[in-house]
């Protein structure tokens, strides 16, 4: 099945944070899981380089709007990398590619009639690209997102008939009741969308930065437009003299920050509708990261740098701490001692530990040979249907939940060594049996919870496999008991090394 998930692309105007992480984190998740699943994958992220947010972040620093660009694009493009992000494509909306589909798209919205010339006056920020109304002003007129003090803008511009897709969006929400989740944010859309419908401006006049209008080239198409097409036009040139846009189109998950939830839920299907093109399958919203009570973002000068986190504790640790400490979906805070805590008490402690102690008891009392045995049928009821379940939480994006249902056997088989004391077993011949079937159930359980955790922790889980002989990552063999004993295990040194007097830098 083919299965398409992707992240917003983000702005060019500053290095990327944490939460731009965040995202992509999570999507990578997904596009690992699926993939371990054996479906056909496209994974997609990007940047967003059109519009003011860039326009005037490169006219402060003195430089062109494509030198700040270019600058950005390899920051966002590193840190996936660095993060062990397995995106199939990188678009960046200044693509000529992507530029030319978007005139297509946006002059087949113009031929179908959704399109009339008008002029917008009203508060605009320049920071979110967004046109805002009087009742979203925080006081002072400020941006509720940005705090900065909005001026009126008053020019003409093209404007998308966004008014005439009220009924059928609401048709469309009756219909997939699963459009848009969790089922918070399906609400908050229809809410807004049952509120009504304004149009809005598809196009700028006073901007030059961005894509042409193709009817009226004094234009540029707004920045929303030109970027939420993105999901559609990588498509059609992601891979030299293919066309995937058959194979993938729609969209299996857009994965978004509540921020933006209005253009993905709202604006980004009337378009396609406009446009004659399938809406996608579901978007997906998730919560901020805050740091106290603040949103993170650069203009707030409050990061945790994770380049550099990843840099000192390894890509894997990060990806575990966001999705760990924050229940996916709801906004949450994250700080360095936190981080510190959960890389100690269990990366390093409940799963590192776990895994020497297994690695370390099989080389000495069975020569590094797994024993054939059959785990306790206690240990094994409480791991069955685990499988089933991470693929259900997957396919709801419920990612925490997910990684608590994983990390619950992680402490279980904990408990097991404790109960069994296998150190003990060792010394008494008669109970050679019973030896066997702890280490055997460890090294198992061990496997079975790291091929789970692969999207999660892609690098640590893959050393222990490799150490446990048992590199076999589908999710067929992801059972308790589904591999014998035999492998011989290898050396594995800590998963989670102790990180002398470091913090993550705030
Ligand atoms: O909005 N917590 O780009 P952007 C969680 N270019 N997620 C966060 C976050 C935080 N504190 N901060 C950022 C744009 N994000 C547009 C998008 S898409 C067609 C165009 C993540 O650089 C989250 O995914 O402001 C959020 O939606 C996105 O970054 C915004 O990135």
């Amino acid at each position: 099945m083919p299965y398409y998930v992707t992240t917003p692309i983000y702005y060019v105007n500053g290095e990327p944070h944490l939460g731009h992480a965040y995202t992509t984190i999570a999507a990578d998740v997904l596009a690992r899981h699926m993939r371990q699943r054996g479906e056909d994958v496209f994974f997609l992220t990007g940047t967003d380089e059109h519009g003011e947010p860039v326009a005037q972040e490169a006219e402060r620093l003195g430089i062109t709007p494509r030198e700040l660009g270019d600058r950005n694009a390899v920051r966002f493009k590193e840190l996936a990398a660095r993060l062990s992000v397995t995106n199939d494509f990188f678009i960046r909306t200044t693509d000529p590619e992507h530029m030319a589909k978007v005139a297509e798209v946006v002059q087949r919205i113009h031929d179908n009639g959704h399109v009339y010339a008008g002029t917008y006056e009203g508060f605009y920020c320049p920071r979110c690209a967004d046109f805002k109304t009087e009742a979203e002003l925080e006081e002072g007129n400020r941006c509720p997102i940005h705090k900065i003090e909005l001026q009126i803008e008053k020019e003409d511009n093209w404007f998308f008939r966004l008014s005439a897709f009220q009924e059928p969006l609401e048709q469309l929400y009756a219909e997939r009741p699963g459009f848009v989740t969790p089922q918070n944010r399906y609400n908050e859309a229809l809410s807004f969308i049952r509120g009504g419908l304004r149009d809005v401006s598809l196009s700028r006049a006073r901007l030059k930065w961005g894509v042409p209008v193709p009817w009226d080239e004094s234009q540029v198409v707004y920045v929303w437009i030109d970027a939420l097409l993105n999901y559609y036009t990588a498509l059609s040139y992601a891979r030299d003299g293919e066309d995937l846009t058959e194979r993938f189109w729609p969209a299996s998950v857009h994965l978004i920050g509540k921020d933006i939830l209005k253009f993905h839920a709202v604006i980004w299907p009337a378009l396609l509708m406009a446009a004659e093109i399938e809406v996608p399958q579901k978007v997906t919203i998730h919560g901020y990261l805050l740091l106290g009570e603040h949103k993170m973002s650069k203009s707030l000068g409050n990061v945790i740098e994770p380049n550099h986190v990843a840099e000192v504790y390894g890509p894997d640790a990060l990806r575990f701490y966001v999705l760990r400490e924050v229940s996916f979906g709801s906004d949450g805070e994250v700080s360095a001692e936190g981080f510190e805590t959960r890389y100690t008490t269990e990366l390093a402690n409940e799963y590192g530990n776990l895994a020497s102690r297994t690695l370390a008891m099989v080389e000495r009392y069975r020569d590094g040979v797994v024993p054939s045995a059959e785990p306790p049928a206690e240990l094994a009821a409480e791991f069955d249907g685990l499988v089933q379940s991470v693929c259900a939480g997957i396919d709801e994006v419920e990612l925490t939940a997910t990684l608590d249902e994983i990390w619950r056997r992680i402490k279980r088989l904990n408990r097991y060594v404790q109960d069994e004391e296998p150190w003990q077993l060792a010394k008494d011949d008669a109970q050679a049996d019973r030896l066997d079937q702890v280490l055997y159930t460890l090294a198992e359980g061990l496997r079975v919870v790291s091929v789970l955790l692969h999207p999660f922790m892609p690098g640590s889980t893959e050393r222990l496999l490799a150490a446990l002989g048992r590199e076999e990552l589908g999710l067929d063999g992801a059972r308790l008991g589904a591999v014998e004993g035999g492998a011989t295990v290898g050396e594995l040194g800590q998963l989670f090394p102790r990180v002398e007097a470091e913090a993550p830098a705030a």
